[in-house]
């Protein structure tokens, strides 16, 4: 990474316990190895900050435009069980193609889960990555790799793992 880069998420601050969370991901089906790695991505970081493998909930939809609704009907399945969830991680790959769908979908997701949250109470992680081109959505994923095939770009995924387990922790403790 160039010494000059300010751009992510950065190391600001604490990390939180996620040992007490439940944390469901619904992913899109679109756009596949790059979902598989942002799912991988969060679900190693949700990981590495406590959350139970068995904690975590999966469920996919077709496409990102079902986002939305997925993460309600996720929400609503665990809804005043044991396994009530504090958070979703909502994932999709938009890349953007010779008509208009990248832009309508683009701008009804990202209105639709930030709608969402507000609605079921517990936080929406916006998991979507909206792409010009393949080689974007590659990059975003932590898939762009060198000539000895290590990985050098990050994986965003990684990231809605730790926004979602500090969104949950600071809502179900009332901190901030
Ligand atoms: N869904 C995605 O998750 N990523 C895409 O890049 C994507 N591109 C689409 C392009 C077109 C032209 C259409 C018709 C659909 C696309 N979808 C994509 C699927 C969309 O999110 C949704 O699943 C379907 O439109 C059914 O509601």
């Amino acid at each position: 990474m160039a010494a000059t880069q300010i751009k992510g998420l950065g190391d600001i601050d604490k990390s939180y316990d996620g040992s007490q969370l439940r944390v469901g991901i619904v992913h899109a089906r679109w756009n596949d190895k790059v979902i598989a790695a942002l799912v991988d991505g969060a679900k190693s970081k949700l990981a590495a900050m406590g959350v139970p493998e068995s904690n975590i909930f999966l469920t996919t939809v077709p496409g990102s435009y079902e986002l939305p609704f997925g993460t309600k009907v996720l929400y609503d399945a665990h809804k005043g069980k044991e396994t009530e969830l504090d958070a979703i991680i909502s994932i999709g790959v938009l890349i953007k193609g010779h008509t208009m769908h990248f832009e309508y979908i683009s701008d009804a997701v990202s209105h639709g889960l930030m709608r969402t949250q507000f609605d079921l109470g517990i936080p929406v992680i916006f998991g979507l990555l909206t792409c010009l081109t393949e080689e974007q959505a590659l990059e975003r994923a932590g898939l762009v790799v060198n000539e000895e095939g290590a990985s050098h770009s990050h994986n965003h995924g990684e990231d809605w793992g730790a926004a979602a387990v500090e969104m949950a922790y600071k809502n179900k403790h009332h901190v901030l």
